[in-house]
């Protein structure tokens, strides 16, 4: 029986990678490396180090860990400059009903994560008191695949895996829940997230019930 949802925050929440973008964009830049909105798509549910590694890769670049660090935080302080502007309105279509619905079915609901910054986004959204917990990018040290974030959301739901359903929108994490043995609902299209036991377009127009009657008709 499914009482758990874990939902990612950037593409299933709010679309904050066009943010991570214009930022990693300004540092690739500065960089002189030719980083592009395609290889974007690389860098989605991916660590901040981890993404930052792929750009040095795609511009053949080698440097210092120490270095590598402070371009980090570099990126991190664009990238902030946009999500203070952040507004509710940004919230994806049907998601803030979504998880009012889910709450008042009587489903426990948590953030599953890799950003570091996702307590500040749920604030600037005003949808922080829609979930029970937050496990994100500052409490975990593997990241997706790896079901760690996963799994410390169960944890602190206080629930078994087999009794959470994620929403994930990146390939790695639809692999991370299924490694943590949880359901997978993949947010996107069945190309990008052949591996998800059901996909969805989006969080609008459907209910919890819905999702759960299809998930418990897949074979695991
Ligand atoms: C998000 C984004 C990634 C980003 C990561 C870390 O993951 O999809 O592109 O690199 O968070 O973000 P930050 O630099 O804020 O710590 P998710 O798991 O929310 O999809
Ligand atoms: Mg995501």
């Amino acid at each position: 029986e499914i009482k758990g949802l874990l939902f990612d925050l950037d593409g299933v929440i709010v679309d904050t990678a066009k943010y991570h973008y214009l930022a990693w964009k300004k540092l690739a830049d500065d960089l002189d490396i030719n980083f592009t909105e395609k290889d974007n798509e690389r860098l989605k549910g991916v660590s901040r180090m981890r993404s930052f590694e792929i750009i040095l890769e795609i511009g053949g670049v080698t440097m210092p860990e120490e270095e590598k660090e402070k371009n980090c935080t570099k990126k991190n302080d664009i990238y902030l400059e946009y999500i203070y502007q952040l507004k509710s309105d940004e919230i994806l279509p049907g998601v803030r009903k979504f998880l009012e619905d889910a709450r008042a079915g009587g489903y426990r609901l948590a953030l599953g994560s890799a950003s570091r910054n996702a307590k500040l986004i749920l604030e600037k959204l005003g949808i922080t008191d829609l979930f029970d917990e937050i496990a994100d990018g500052t409490i975990v040290s593997n990241a997706k695949p790896d079901p760690e974030i996963f799994l410390k959301g169960a944890e602190l739901l206080k629930l078994p895996s087999d009794s959470c359903a994620v929403f994930e929108d990146a390939a790695a994490g639809i692999e991370a829940a299924h490694n943590a043995g949880m359901y997978a609902v993949g947010i996107g299209t069945e190309e990008n997230l052949p591996e998800a036991d059901i996909i969805l377009p989006g969080l609008n127009n459907i209910t919890i019930e819905d999702i759960v009657k299809k998930l418990q008709e897949v074979e695991r």
